[in-house]
């Protein structure tokens, strides 16, 4: 075995590395995102018992699922938007494993966002956070710590009004500067979508989804947990589903981090 794979078990073994769940419980709770009555919407997930120890199967207990691809925390594939849909390899079954696993930059714009719920990450924000922790490098995950996660009742998670739903995302600009300029994997967010709240009002509306998945990058969306992953240093891997031609993939998301 490879020196730093022993020492990756070992360290989790000792503790001074440990394992961090990002993923949210996936019920028939689970909030879906809410689009404008003129598109269709995304099913919530339901459960059925297909057998409990009982007539249906003695001996044992399973279940069938059901439920949209972009439901709870979840992948984003480049298929999912229209700018990524003749890119090679942009579907859940045929994105080289290899991209499923990168270095963490997280970005706490806790602050920002307890005092405006539409508060979106600008490339000067992204910065500052740069000039503070060094360079986000190719191929990481940027993920974006909003505390939204703590809003655990479907109401403040979606935080709708009468003109949609207000949640923090990313500047288009910001977008542009991630995929481009920093070429990395992919964002993640806390929030149900990776585009803000308001994003379906914007110029070109749900920018971060065009721009990201325009240049093959990833989504991954409703995570939580941030807060227990320092600014630089951990590793995530996000593996969906290889669901044949899937545009994204309800998965479970961990982190490997210093303790
Ligand atoms: C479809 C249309 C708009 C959005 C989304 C899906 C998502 O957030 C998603 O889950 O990818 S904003
Ligand atoms: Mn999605």
């Amino acid at each position: 075995m490879s020196g730093v794979l022993t020492q990756l078990v070992d360290e989790l073994n000792r503790g001074t590395l440990k394992v961090v769940d990002l993923t949210q419980p996936l019920g028939p709770s689970t909030p879906v995102i809410g689009l404008p009555p003129i598109f269709a919407s995304s099913p919530g997930m339901t459960i059925d018992v297909i057998s409990k120890y009982d007539d249906k199967g003695p001996a044992w207990y399973w279940n069938t699922i059901r439920m949209g691809e972009h439901t709870g925390t979840h992948f984003d594939a480049p298929i999912h938007w229209i700018t990524g849909k003749d890119l090679p390899n942009n579907a859940c079954d045929t994105i080289p494993v290899s991209r499923f696993v990168g270095p963490a930059c997280v970005i706490d714009v806790t602050g920002d966002v307890s005092r405006d719920p539409d508060f979106l990450l600008t490339p000067e924000r992204l910065e500052e956070w740069e000039a503070e922790h060094g360079r986000i490098p190719g191929g990481a995950w940027v993920l974006l710590r909003t505390g939204w996660s703590r809003r655990s009742d479907v109401a403040s998670f979606i935080n709708a009004r009468e003109d949609g739903p207000h949640s923090p995302g990313f500047d288009a600009r910001t977008s542009k500067v991630l995929a481009e300029g920093r070429d990395v994997l992919g964002v993640g967010v806390e929030t149900i979508g990776t585009d803000a709240g308001q994003a379906g009002t914007f110029d070109p509306p749900f920018p971060n989804h065009a721009t990201m998945h325009g240049a093959g990058k990833i989504g991954l969306a409703s995570l939580c947990n941030l807060h227990q992953l320092p600014p630089t240093g951990a590793i995530v891997i996000a593996a969906p589903l290889k669901i044949v031609n899937g545009s994204g993939s309800p998965l479970r998301v961990i982190a490997i981090t210093p303790a």
